[in-house]
């Protein structure tokens, strides 16, 4: 099999990208010295978190040099996400550090007086009338990144580049950009599908280059970011010691009957499967249970990422115990150590719960300083705020008046057992065992402020109930941040996911058990949304 080089020189999910040219039938092989760069012939320069902690770690390394007489010798060379923003002169998000300067201009941060950034999901690579590689101008691709080049009309074509731009809310943005044998994608193409993969095979066969001004095939372009629908699985083990998907009312997640052994609907590897070929936008695990159990002794959640990241191409997050702990044998293991474990497994996220709740509450006995030292400061800084998901668990508390407690109240359209108009959401931890004094909008700020990327928002009176997602709550904490929200809990039809796009703007919904129980698929979702008018992805087999 021919080979690929893929620098091996950030942390982060590189696995996913190594799965992916695999997939389209090469072997991979890494590169971790400069002096192996001569070796390539293709070469790949992935990239995650921050700008300058990419360059810094290049430059350091000494790998500038080699990438640059790569670059200048005419083999092929492919940069993504901060790959490409490597390519301009710099970026705001780390005055100072110098880019490779292929391409003139500066990065910038998007706009989010009017959305939520950073930009997640997925979105158009649309370069019009001019063919980029085997992009297609109706095909969706996965975007995740605060930080883009504003693309202005002729100005790098004018440099000989061709574009492919996509659009957040009234902001146009460079999403990809070739020149000779040059591809940079902003999007991460090993999480886009089947059309990241078309990419992908097209850069490596060098087929992409040649069609280079034909006319396209396939869909007709369309506007901008879509409506995600994700798919959730939580996983735990149950009685007989298998990990299995499972899935609660209202968090209890053991069968009504006699036994009360764990509800198990299936298999968590296979299912992700399911879902990503029904056209699922993200899978989420989410470990239910290793609050109480020392994730690192949890190895097969490990495995069911590695085996799932092989099939699975589009974002995987993964959930539970991610905290600061202690192993079997009484060594300290960090909430960074077990974050880095799973994205060496394939995650493209972690998602922290109880441990969110605990920092928050120090962040504000502290007078709202940060230290640098919680979970999501450590792991954020080292692979980038959009890598951190925080999964909130809120339960509602009823009040009489708007004042009858210091914590963010809403006036309800449900009014409570006593006809209370008011209510707060409580957080709690430890699976809605725990109920802690603080409210959702104290959490998401809290955490927000730490470097949180997003945030997963569930609602135990909702969960497993099919009556719809909470709307007052959903609208509520959207109204307070600027990251990303995922509604969760409550869906039971394609209409919940409708109504929950048009009432709030969050920006994606999350389901579990309609899908669980067969009782509609993911692309009966989005072929619903789609009909309603919303712009969802379509699934490319
Ligand atoms: O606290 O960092 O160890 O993380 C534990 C994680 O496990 C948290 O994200 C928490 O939400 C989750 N969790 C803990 N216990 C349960 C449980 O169900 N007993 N599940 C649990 C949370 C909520 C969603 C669910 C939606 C949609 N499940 O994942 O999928 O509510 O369900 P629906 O569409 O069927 O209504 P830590």
């Amino acid at each position: 099999m021919p080979t690929v080089y893929l620098l091996d020189y950030v942390a982060g999910n590189i696995r996913s990208l190594a799965n992916a040219i695999e997939k389209c039938g090469y072997t991979v092989s890494w590169i971790r010295s400069p002096e192996e760069v001569a070796n390539a012939d293709k070469l790949i320069l992935p990239g995650v978190g921050h700008f300058g902690h990419c360059m810094s770690q290049l430059a350091s390394a000494g790998y500038l040099p080699a990438i640059n007489a790569h670059i200048a010798s005419g083999k092929p060379f492919m940069a993504i996400c901060v790959g490409i923003q490597a390519l301009f002169e710099g970026s705001v998000e780390d005055p100072g550090v110098p880019g490779l300067g292929l391409i003139k201009g500066n990065l910038e941060r998007f706009d989010d007086k009017d959305k939520s950034v950073p930009h997640i999901g997925w979105n158009s690579a649309n370069s019009g009338s001019k063919s980029l590689h085997d992009l297609h101008p109706g095909s969706k691709y996965y975007y995740v990144h605060s930080y883009m080049y504003p693309y202005k009309a002729g100005e790098l074509e004018a440099q000989g580049w061709t574009v492919a731009t996509g659009t957040y809310g009234n902001e146009t943005f460079v999403g990809a950009v070739a020149k000779d044998n040059i591809l940079a994608t902003q999007f991460h193409p090993e999480k886009s599908g089947v059309a990241g993969l078309r990419l992908i095979k097209s850069f490596l066969t060098g087929e992409g280059v040649k069609s280079l001004g034909q006319q396209l095939s396939g869909p007709a372009p369309t506007g901008g970011l879509t409506r995600r629908v994700i798919a959730c699985l939580d996983v735990r083990t149950n009685d007989q010691g298998d990990l299995v998907v499972t899935k609660g009312d209202q968090y209890d997640v053991r069968e009504k009957g006699d036994d009360r052994g764990v509800r198990n609907l299936g298999k968590p590897v296979e299912m992700a499967k399911k879902y990503y070929e029904q056209g699922a936008d993200e899978v989420t695990f989410l470990n239910i249970t290793s609050f109480r159990d020392c994730p690192i002794a949890d190895l097969p959640m490990l495995e069911i990422l590695r085996r799932t990241a092989e099939t699975v191409f589009v974002p995987l997050t993964i959930g539970g115990g991610i905290r600061d702990t202690v192993d079997t044998d009484g060594t300290k293991v960090s909430a960074l150590e077990i974050a880095t474990m799973y994205f060496k497994s394939g995650a493209d996220k972690v998602s922290i719960g109880s441990d969110a709740v605990l920092a928050a509450e120090e962040y504000y006995s502290l007078g709202r300083k940060l230290f640098g030292n919680t979970a999501i400061e450590q792991i954020s800084r080292a692979y980038g705020n959009q890598a951190v998901v925080v999964s909130i668990d809120p339960k509602r508390v009823f009040v009489p008046k708007q004042d009858a407690t210091r914590h963010a109240t809403i006036r309800t359209a449900f009014p409570g057992p006593k006809g209370e108009e008011y209510c707060w959401y409580a957080c709690t931890i430890k699976g809605g065992r725990e109920t802690r004094d603080m409210d959702v909008v104290e959490l998401v700020q809290a955490v927000e402020a730490m470097g949180a990327g997003e945030i997963l928002l569930n609602c135990i009176d909702r969960d497993g109930t099919n009556s719809g997602f909470d709307l007052e709550l959903i609208n509520q904490v959207k109204s307070s941040i600027r990251i990303p929200v995922i509604a969760s809990s409550g869906a039971g039809n394609p209409g919940h996911f409708e109504e929950v796009f048009q009432k709030t703007p969050t920006d994606a919904a999350l389901g579990a058990g309609m899908f669980h129980r067969g009782e509609y698929t993911v692309q009966q979702v989005k072929d619903y949304l789609a009909e309603k008018g919303l712009e969802v992805r379509q699934f490319e087999g």
